[in-house]
């Protein structure tokens, strides 16, 4: 018999539905609750993209063709798959406690997010090897990050080739590319967090091999705290190209994202596009990974290598 490795697929999660809104952000807040205003804020935002987000869906769907195709590419090993989330539940640890019911020694573990930071992706690592300690659960070998994965790559250059085929010379000069991933209090860079780099390098693999001309990193979806967070805010970046430049046309690659969800949805489709309405240029923003089979199969590859270095 194939030996079972677990494959615990990590992500942010989202409100199953609009009562679940105050929990979740309570979650989000380490345990705060919201006040009133924030709460009726963040209810609007999931109100304009369709009342809940397609998050819960998506990641869903990842996390089974991400199995599907693990157990399709190689027949040494049976994976299975387990989800947990970050905000709600199946929490990570919930997901944990199912390994080990299920008797599962070995797992290999992802976070839906291709960057590294000690924000993000070390919160899920941590959560789910602590938990797995405390149970005497599985032995859990986290990939850290994908941001370089050739099929990664390869799919937001397809993407971006897809954007500039119909254009001509002139069109491609005069098209702005703004790459951007989640904003974080910027003390990360105090501890030496790898996350803005690796954005950075994502991006420069992206436009080493597309025709892209013109190039800028942003951040977006800011938290709403005092502290400051990693800019320039890609709106705010929007509205200063505009000055400084002749671009009739945007496109918005939120690179640190793999899923069509609220902050896509809202704060690059919503909000980015009020400022290029505003400015009267082209809003442009190619479909997200979700569960094109490219991206799959460049994940599918991350968690061999990974279980293959052991
Ligand atoms: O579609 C959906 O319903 C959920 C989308 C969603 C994703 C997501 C990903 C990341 N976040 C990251 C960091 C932070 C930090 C704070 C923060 C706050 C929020 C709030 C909502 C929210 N995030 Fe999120 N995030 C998503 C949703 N996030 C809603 C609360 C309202 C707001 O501030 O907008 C600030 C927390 C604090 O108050 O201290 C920090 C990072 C990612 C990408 C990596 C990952 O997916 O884990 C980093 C998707």
């Amino acid at each position: 018999m194939k030996e079972k490795i677990g494959l615990l697929v990590m992500a942010y999660g989202t409100p199953y539905k609009e009562s679940d809104i105050e929990r979740y952000y309570t979650d989000i807040r380490r345990g705060r609750k919201p006040s009133q205003e924030a709460l009726e804020e963040l209810t609007e935002r999931y109100r304009a993209i369709g009342g809940i987000s397609p998050l819960a869906k998506i990641t869903i769907e990842q996390a089974k063709a991400l199995e599907e195709d693990l157990n399709k590419i190689q027949d040494k090993v049976e994976f299975k798959m387990y989800i947990g989330l970050k905000h709600i539940e199946p929490f990570i640890e919930d997901a944990v406690d199912e390994m080990k019911k299920d008797g599962i020694t070995k797992a290999v573990s992802i976070v839906l997010a291709p960057h590294y930071s000690t924000f993000s992706v070390k919160s899920y690592n941590e959560r789910a090897t602590n938990h797995s300690e405390k149970i005497d659960g599985p032995t859990i070998i986290h990939v850290d990050d994908w941001y370089k994965e050739e099929r990664f790559i390869q799919y937001w250059v397809r993407e971006v080739e897809a954007i500039l085929e119909p254009m001509n010379e002139e069109q491609r000069v005069k098209t702005a590319f703004i790459f951007s991933a989640h904003s974080l209090p910027e003390k990360i860079l105090t501890y030496g967090d790898p996350y803005p780099e690796q954005l950075k390098e994502t991006a420069e693999l992206v436009v080493q091999q597309s025709d892209i001309r013109h190039y800028f990193l942003g951040w977006q979806s800011a938290g709403n705290t005092p502290d400051p967070w990693l800019g320039p805010d890609v709106q705010d970046l929007t509205r200063e190209l505009d000055e400084n430049y002749d671009f009739e046309t945007y496109v918005y690659l939120p690179l640190g994202f793999v899923s069509e969800h609220l902050e896509v949805l809202y704060d690059n489709d919503i909000e980015c596009k009020q400022v290029t309405d505003e400015i009267q240029k082209a809003y442009v923003r190619p479909p997200m990974p979700n569960t094109d089979p490219l991206f799959i199969s460049g994940l599918s590859t991350v968690v061999l290598r990974k279980l293959n270095e052991q």
